[in-house]
């Protein structure tokens, strides 16, 4: 059995479901278990181990922090019946790659809290924080779907920016592809989408289902209904993205017209423009038609990423090196949020069918050791 195979074998079963997903939420049981295995591969190869006081985890070779160290690493939270290999496989990833580079290099390997913003609700919450993206009163205050806020969950208020990032030389994210676009093992990225989060409120007048003549209703979630078909006709005219694949409603009974329904847009496109005009299509349309159903819909940004390029020469380089295309793709990562502070790369892992967030995610153990490969040579070469 390959190193590979041995590593992925210890944390397959922690945090997996009967869907055969994962339910790794940040801070829970499943997460914080991958934290101490995190600790135990750090403590095998004598590697320090420090957090950042935002729920960020880190693995030094050398002294923490030190002057023209390389980062690498991605994240353990996952979607509700995620994949195992979006973040982990970064995680695992770098730990086998430090293994087969030069011992004098000077790495660090972080575990980022709260990538997929599946408990609170903000997406790359740890290394948003971690460059002082957002603010971490901010943050301590987002709570999860049983009350719980991230300050309770973390235990102290979000320490936000570290100055030390500007020690870093480099940032090398190496992540599954979740699109379809990678043919060969290896990538490299380009570019992130643009795209954000959009909590649709839409109000009207609980009443009986039963009795409540149709002429009667101010139903929320007729104008909720026409909102996601509307988000998914100007997607489409854009060549855009757009899904609401979260919703609530009040108060969720049957034979009960809802007073509230609450959806989340999630909205991505090629260039800023083009998702602005998205957003706004779907907001007026949405809005108008409320204005017919007698319903009102307040919208509120939960977070929005701009245009993320990734460092060109570097791309250009470790693309040249390793003989592997350089492609955009649509899902955000740390290494996005971090491209903004830091020389940073992503390499991509090929997904055979570009499934991702799903249970179906997957990635042969083959392409898995082509990415530790790619990964070793980029940290001893190519940072
Ligand atoms: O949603 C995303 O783009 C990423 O998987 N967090
Ligand atoms: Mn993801
Ligand atoms: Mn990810
Ligand atoms: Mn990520």
């Amino acid at each position: 059995m390959s190193e590979f195979a041995k590593l992925w074998a210890e944390i397959a079963p922690i945090g997996r479901a009967g869907s055969g997903g994962y339910l790794r939420y940040a801070l829970t049981t499943p997460e914080l278990t991958l934290r101490d295995w995190f600790r135990a591969q750090a403590a095998r190869r004598d590697m320090t181990v420090t957090e950042d006081g935002n729920g960020n985890l880190f693995a030094w070779r050398g002294e923490p922090w030190a002057p023209g160290t390389v980062l690498t690493g991605s994240h353990f939270d996952s979607v509700p019946h995620g994949g195992g290999y979006d973040g982990p496989l970064g995680i695992v990833s770098a730990f086998l790659a430090v293994d087969k580079i030069d011992k004098d290099r000077k790495v660090g390997i972080a575990a980022f809290v709260e990538e997929e913003g599946g408990r609170f609700g903000v997406p790359c919450l740890g290394s948003r924080l971690f460059t002082g993206v957002i603010d971490p009163e901010r943050a301590a205050a987002l709570t999860d779907r049983d009350g719980v806020t991230f300050g309770e969950a973390l235990g102290r208020r979000p320490a936000g920016a570290l100055p030390e990032i500007g020690q870093l030389a480099a940032v090398i994210e190496l992540h599954i592809e979740q699109g379809r676009a990678l043919e060969v093992p290896v990538g490299v990225a380009s570019a992130i989408w643009p795209h954000g989060r959009w909590r649709m409120d839409f109000a009207g007048v609980g009443d009986h289902a039963g009795t409540t003549r149709m002429t009667d209703r101010r139903d929320p979630m007729l104008t909720f209904a026409f909102a996601v078909l509307a988000a998914n006709k100007e997607a489409r005219l854009a060549g855009a993205h757009a899904t609401v694949g979260r919703v609530q409603a009040e108060p969720n009974a049957t034979n009960a017209i809802p007073s509230l329904v609450r959806g989340w847009l999630d909205a991505r496109a090629a260039d800023t423009a083009t998702l602005d005009r998205l957003v706004d299509a779907v907001v007026k349309k949405a809005t108008e038609r409320a204005g017919r159903d007698g319903t009102e819909l307040t919208v509120t940004a939960e977070s929005v990423t701009g245009e993320v390029t990734f460092d060109n020469e570097l791309a250009e380089r470790i693309a040249a090196r390793l003989k592997a295309p350089i492609l955009p793709t649509g899902a955000g990562h740390d290494a996005g949020v971090l491209s903004g502070h830091v020389p940073t790369a992503m390499l991509f892992v090929r997904n055979p069918t570009g499934v991702s967030h799903s249970p179906a995610e997957h990635a042969s153990d083959a392409d898995c050791e082509a990415g530790i490969e790619a990964l070793a040579t980029v940290l001893d070469d190519l940072t």
